[in-house]
C-alpha cells in the first residue's frame, strides 16, 4: 500500500481503490486480445528486426530471428493499461530491453523520438527518453510463457508507463527520428503522449507542445 493510500481517511477510499490503477481504469481478469486488422503469420526465414533512420553510424542494423534471440535479455514487472479502460495488473515481461537496442545500435546525437514499426504498417511514436527507460522492453514472453500469436508473437513492445497502444505487437523495426511524428493511432484521434496517469486518451486533449503540428 502506498503512503498516499494510508494518509487518506477510509471514507474517501472506495472499496475497489487500487493505487496501481490510473484514473478511469478497471482491473481485468485474463488478457483480452485487441488490435486493428489481421494477425500476421510469422515467417522465420524472412523475419528480421531493423534499426534505421538517424543512427550514429548512418548505417542500418539488422538481426534475423536467431540473432535477435542471442541478445542479452531482461525481465520487467509491469501493469498494462488499455485506453478502452481495462488494466491488467502484475505481469512479468521478458525479452530484450529497448536500452540494449540503443546500446547496440546507437542513435545520432540529434535524435529526439523513435517510431516503432510493426507488420502491416502499424506504428507508434515515443520520445527517446521513454524508449530508453529501463522498463521499456521488446517482449518475447509473458509470465514465463512465449507470447501467443494473437498477443504479438514473436515480438511486441511493452511501455509500462503509457497506454498499451504505444506497444506494437508483431514489431519489426525501430526508426530513429530528429523530430516527433505521429504513429498509427496518434494520427487517428489518440493522444500523442498517452500517459494513463494524466488520462491523456484523445488528441483533442492535447496542449501546445504535446505533439507535432498536424
Ligand atoms: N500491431 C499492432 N499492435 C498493437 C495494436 C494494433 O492494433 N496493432 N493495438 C494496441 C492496443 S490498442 C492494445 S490495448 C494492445 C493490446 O494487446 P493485447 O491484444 O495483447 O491485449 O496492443 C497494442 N498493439
Ligand atoms: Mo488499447
Amino acid at each position: 500500500m502506498g503512503q498516499s493510500e494510508l494518509a487518506r481517511s477510509p471514507h474517501e477510499r472506495s472499496p475497489q481503490a487500487d493505487p496501481r490503477l490510473p484514473p478511469g481504469q478497471r482491473p481485468q481478469r485474463g488478457w483480452p486480445v485487441l488490435h486493428y486488422g489481421p494477425v500476421p503469420r510469422f515467417k522465420p526465414l524472412t523475419w528480421d528486426f531493423q534499426v534505421f533512420g538517424a543512427t550514429a553510424s548512418a548505417e542500418k542494423s539488422r538481426w534475423d530471428h536467431e540473432g535477435f534471440h542471442c541478445l542479452p535479455r531482461s525481465t520487467v514487472h509491469a501493469d498494462f493499461h488499455c485506453v478502452t479502460k481495462f488494466s491488467m495488473l502484475d505481469s512479468e515481461w521478458s525479452g530484450v530491453s529497448a536500452a540494449t537496442i540503443l546500446e547496440l545500435a546507437p542513435p545520432a546525437p540529434e535524435v529526439t523520438h523513435v517510431m516503432v514499426w510493426a507488420e502491416y504498417g502499424y506504428s507508434a511514436n515515443l520520445p527517446l527518453e521513454r524508449f530508453a527507460d529501463p522498463h521499456t522492453v521488446f517482449a518475447t514472453h509473458h509470465d514465463g510463457e512465449p507470447l501467443t500469436v494473437e498477443h504479438g508473437f514473436p515480438l511486441r513492445l511493452i511501455v509500462p508507463q503509457l497506454y498499451a497502444w504505444k506497444g506494437p505487437k508483431w514489431v519489426r523495426a525501430v526508426e530513429y527520428m530528429r523530430a516527433d511524428r505521429r504513429g498509427f493511432w496518434e494520427e487517428r484521434g489518440y493522444h500523442n503522449r498517452a500517459d494513463p496517469w494524466r488520462e491523456q486518451r484523445y488528441s483533442y486533449q492535447e496542449e501546445p507542445g504535446d505533439g507535432p503540428l498536424r
